[in-house]
């Protein structure tokens, strides 16, 4: 079981101004911040990053809402039986705010579908692929483990 993942605070609830409340629910339930970023992220980047549901009819809608703001990237680590993926997937809950658990981010934050307030990756596979897309430079590439620690600054001029 992979002790890492890859979470996303979208758009709306940083317009809510309730990233801090995320975070701390992140951090309350386990999990340790190893990297995080504020960014904008670029078409080409929301498109690849949802590339798996290019085909879907909600895909140009839901490129256009994970560019409309800035969001903050998250790499998680926690080290739990069931993995950091489904940790983090169950601390989140269903897509649909309306239908996930009480208690969970999404019913607390998200409004809809479409403004469901944070991303976690839902495989291993899938948060490798996502860590790698956003903190590449802080891969190990032999080991394809994610580095714990600080920045390494052999590469500064
Ligand atoms: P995410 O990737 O954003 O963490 O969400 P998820 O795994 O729970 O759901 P996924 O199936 O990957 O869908 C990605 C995002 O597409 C939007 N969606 N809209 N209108 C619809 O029927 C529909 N279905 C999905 C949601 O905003 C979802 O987060
Ligand atoms: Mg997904």
């Amino acid at each position: 079981m992979l002790e890492y993942t890859f979470a996303m605070i979208k758009p709306d609830a940083i317009r809510a101004k309730n990233s801090g409340k995320i975070i701390d629910m992140i951090e309350k339930n386990g999990f340790e911040i190893m990297r995080m970023h504020k960014v904008l992220l670029t078409d080409d980047i929301a498109k690849s990053f949802y590339n798996i549901h290019r085909s879907k009819p909600f895909f140009d809608e839901l490129v256009s809402f994970i560019t409309s703001g800035p969001v903050i990237i998250m790499a998680l680590s926690k080290e739990t039986k069931e993995g950091a993926v489904q940790s983090f997937r169950d601390l989140i809950g269903e897509t649909d705010p309306k239908k996930a658990a009480q208690g969970t981010i999404r019913t607390i934050f998200g409004t809809d579908i479409g403004n469901n307030a944070v991303h976690g990756s839902d495989s291993d596979d899938s948060a490798k692929l996502e860590l790698s897309t956003f903190f590449a430079d802080e891969m190990d590439e032999e080991e394809d483990m994610y580095i714990e620690g600080e920045y390494d600054d052999e590469d500064e001029e």
